[in-house]
């Protein structure tokens, strides 16, 4: 007898529903799409399928890790893990203070409840100024830029998919991606319908993606402009009268500085900077205006790049001169069922955004949002003094692979006094632990998607129990992350993971019954406490969250209202509708209203005007990312089912800069940057523009010492050797991964 169960896919952030098989041993026999899916309704991708591979793959760690004196890894008890972790840490701590032990925490997390609600106690109980994530490799621009003009991190407005009828898309390829900062499932067929519907979409991009090919129109860009080519079509804007932000004008702070701040980068200022003819951006700024119901979306090719925060911040300007933010088909603000930083508290204001609470020590960064950019992370083992990190956390992450300047990453990692991480592998980055604390297969572990939701283009909730019980001597994530919490405050090795829980559980009701407008303001939360009884853990928080989300049964106050006993059985999901209109009650800005000119980005314009006139040399190439509709990052490439086929790890040149620089397709380049160089096999591909050439990140395996066989057989090369970690957005000291100066020749 086989059994069926149903889970959410969470290896990426589409959130599709996967009905799994299971034979009676409990071995996955056959995932297929859940038809019955609120959100996906069958849709699934081949990386949902190798959910399978990767919950059976014999590389993954199902015991924990501890460095023998050859340097190999010995497998040994969680006890003695634990013990050493206590020992290296607190050493560390003794000698160098709270300052010198760094957590990093990667991009898996954000798909992973114990890593989202208990990785912040880590953070927070280390009260180390290092703390780091993928973040500031990814969308921390995009993010600081929405906090700036709507109040909080959280409050992005994402693209309304299934209502629009233009969508102008930048540096983003969701049929590759499945999409980001935009959940939703199926993204092509989405981008289908609008074209069905007769609305058009559009592509900026240097390569002719995936995405682009589906579009009406591909139009190609000089990496790193985009904020040229926003700017200017704003200028267009104002210029020829279609400025109509129509029900939010009243709402607007600084609509007219805006229009004096654009007028000089006219289409034809922009032309030769951003490679696109002026015609072109004053007929797209047009279309935009024109367009009944149309969105402006940004994604990795406008957020790490030099104008990160001001591209981010240029793509909703233009959504709300169009009248299009905050209203159906253009760009809008979920309500996700656990609620969030823009649905609690008094509505339509706030604190606004803060960061530069304090700088990173070497390079003086600022912190964004309590983190400092990962950028700085080798610089700040490597350069001795007060506060020189001599210990690290990692927490699903690889920043070896995936941030810049790899390897002088690589090399200061193998000179920390102590290193610990928690993961599924030994990888390029866990190689340099003294202990490795393994995580559960995502089957092994209940699911709800607490961060997605809150990008999704629909109001949805789905929870997931696990499918699997866990493994033999293996143990929860979140007890693993509370037991370093534990260490974190001085507890040892040894503290009492369920009263700590309680801890942060209790604290959790407190902060919601002192918070005004919410449901259960007011009332005792040690009675809440018990109310959540038996559940504990990442259940009983997020059953805390949903019962006082925006549609929660508020802990009686509405039966009918959302639990997570009601999603329990609602096994595939429960659909709360399309977006609706939040403003100005999600605004929480000190002065109530949207920033549409916030300080820092206007003191960014002074660099775009530098940008106008900066004129590359002849023959000069810019490196660009790509992703595959096969990868995750760093960390699928372990299964075979990702990694057959042709090499996809190449670097894709056009044919006259082939022609050029003697380079023949299939035959290897060496491409050299500031940093480092590397080695691959040539793709020639007019689908790249010339002057500009892509690899794709997350490559790298066949080096010494990882686990994971299959990818390191299929290794590739690690494109972040040639990341500069000294280039980044000024704004958000986010990472440049797009628009990095190489040279390339035949090796
Ligand atoms: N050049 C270039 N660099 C890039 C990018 C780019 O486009 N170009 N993209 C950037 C982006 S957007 C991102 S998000 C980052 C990603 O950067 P990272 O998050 O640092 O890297 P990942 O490859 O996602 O590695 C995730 C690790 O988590 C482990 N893992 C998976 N699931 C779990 C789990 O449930 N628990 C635990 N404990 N571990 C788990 C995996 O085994 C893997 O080792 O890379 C960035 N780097
Ligand atoms: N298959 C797969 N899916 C993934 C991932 C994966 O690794 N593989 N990673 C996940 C993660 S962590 C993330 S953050 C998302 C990212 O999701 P996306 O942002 O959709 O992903 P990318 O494919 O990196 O798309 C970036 C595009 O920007 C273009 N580009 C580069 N530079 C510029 C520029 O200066 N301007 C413009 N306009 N375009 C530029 C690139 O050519 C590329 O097509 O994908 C997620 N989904
Ligand atoms: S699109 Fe993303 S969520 Fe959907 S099956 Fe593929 S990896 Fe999973
Ligand atoms: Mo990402």
């Amino acid at each position: 007898m086989s059994v069926t169960a149903y889970r959410t896919c969470p290896l990426c952030e589409a959130t599709c529903g996967l009905e799994l098989t299971l034979d009676e041993s409990g071995a996955v026999e056959r995932v297929r799409g859940d038809a019955d899916d609120v959100f996906s309704r069958g849709f699934l991708c081949p990386k949902g399928v190798s959910i399978k591979q990767l919950h059976d793959d014999p590389d993954r760690l199902r015991t924990p890790l501890r460095r023998t004196a050859n340097g190999s890894f010995e497998p040994c008890s969680w006890e003695e893990a634990f013990a050493l972790v206590a020992a290296g840490l607190e050493g560390v701590r003794a000698r160098g203070g709270a300052d010198a032990v760094a957590l990093y925490i990667g991009n898996p997390s954000a798909h992973n409840m114990s890593a989202l609600l208990y990785g912040r106690a880590l953070a927070k109980g280390l009260g180390s100024r290092n703390v780091y994530s993928a973040s500031t490799v990814d969308q921390y621009p995009k993010q600081l830029a929405s906090a700036l003009m709507f109040g909080t991190a959280t409050t992005v407005a994402v693209p309304d998919l299934d209502r629009t009828d233009h969508l102008l898309v930048l540096g983003a390829n969701p049929l590759a991606s499945n999409g980001s900062l935009m959940t939703a499932p199926d993204v092509r067929g989405r981008l289908q319908a609008i074209q069905a519907r007769g609305g058009k979409v559009v592509v900026v991009d240097p390569r002719r993606s995936r995405t682009a090919r589906a579009a009406d129109e591909h139009v190609p860009i000089r990496p790193g402009t985009d904020a040229l080519l926003l700017i200017a079509m704003v200028a267009v804007l104002f210029e020829e009268q279609l400025v109509a932000p129509g029900r939010l004008e009243p709402l607007c702070d600084g609509l007219g500085e805006l229009r004096a701040l654009a007028a000089p980068f006219a289409p034809e200022r922009v032309a030769a900077a951003t490679g696109i003819p002026a015609p072109t951006i004053r007929r797209l700024a047009r279309d935009l205006g024109a367009a009944e119901r149309a969105v402006v979306y940004g994604r990795m090719g406008t957020t790490t790049q030099t104008f990160g925060t001001t591209a981010s911040w240029l793509v909703d300007v233009l959504n709300v001169l169009t009248g299009n933010l905050d209203r159906a088909g253009g760009a809008m603000f979920p309500l996700p069922a656990i609620g969030g930083s823009n649905s609690r508290g008094e509505p339509g204001r706030g604190r606004g955004a803060r960061t530069g609470r304090w700088s990173s020590r070497v390079r003086g960064l600022g912190e964004v949002f309590g983190e400092l950019p990962v950028a700085c992370l080798a610089e700040e083992i490597e350069t001795p003094g007060d506060g020189q990190v001599r210990a690290l956390i990692t927490l699903a992450g690889n920043p070896v692979v995936s941030t810049p300047n790899a390897g002088r990453l690589d090399g200061a990692l193998a000179a920390l006094d102590f290193m610990v991480s928690v993961d599924l592998y030994v990888t390029e980055t866990s190689r340099h632990a003294d202990v490795i604390l393994p995580a559960p297969s995502p089957l092994e572990r209940a699911h709800y998607d607490l961060a997605l939701y809150g990008f999704a283009i629909r109001n949805v909730a789905n929870y997931s129990p696990a499918v699997l019980p866990i493994g033999d001597g293996m143990q929860d994530e979140w007890r693993t992350l509370l037991r370093l919490v534990g260490i974190a405050v001085g507890q040892g090795a040894g503290a009492d993971v369920d009263a700590i829980d309680d801890f942060v559980a209790l604290d959790v009701l407190r902060r919601e019954t002192a918070t005004a407008g919410s449901p259960v303001a007011g009332r005792d939360p040690a009675e809440l406490l018990a109310a959540l009884a038996p559940r504990r853990g990442p259940e009983r928080l997020l059953d805390a969250l949903l019962r006082t989300g925006p549609y929660g049964e508020g802990f009686g106050r509405d039966p009918d209202g959302l639990s997570l006993a009601a999603l329990e059985a609602a096994p595939h999901g429960i659909d709360f509708g399309a977006l609706e209109p939040r403003l100005p009650d999600a605004l929480r800005t000190a002065s109530g209203r949207i920033e549409l000119t916030p300080p820092q980005l206007v003191a960014d314009v002074a660099r775009l005007h530098a940008a106008l006139d900066a004129r590359a040399e002849d023959g000069a190439m810019v490196l660009i990312g790509r992703r595959d509709l096969r990868s995750n990052n760093s960390w699928m490439h372990n299964l075979p089912l990702l990694v057959r086929g042709p090499e996809r790890c190449t670097v894709l040149v056009h044919p006259d800069d082939a022609a050029r620089l003697g380079l023949t397709d299939g035959a290897p380049a060496r491409v050299r940057s500031r940093v480092g160089a590397i080695e691959l096999p040539v793709e020639v591909d007019d689908a790249i523009m010339p002057g500009v050439v892509s690899i794709p990140h997350g490559w790298g395996h066949g080096v010494d010492g990882v686990g994971w066989r299959v990818a390191s057989a299929h290794g590739g090369a690690n494109s972040n050797v040639l990341a500069d970690e000294l280039e980044v957005d000024p704004v958000s000291g986010n990472a440049v991964l797009n628009g990095i100066p190489v040279s390339l020749a035949p090796a």
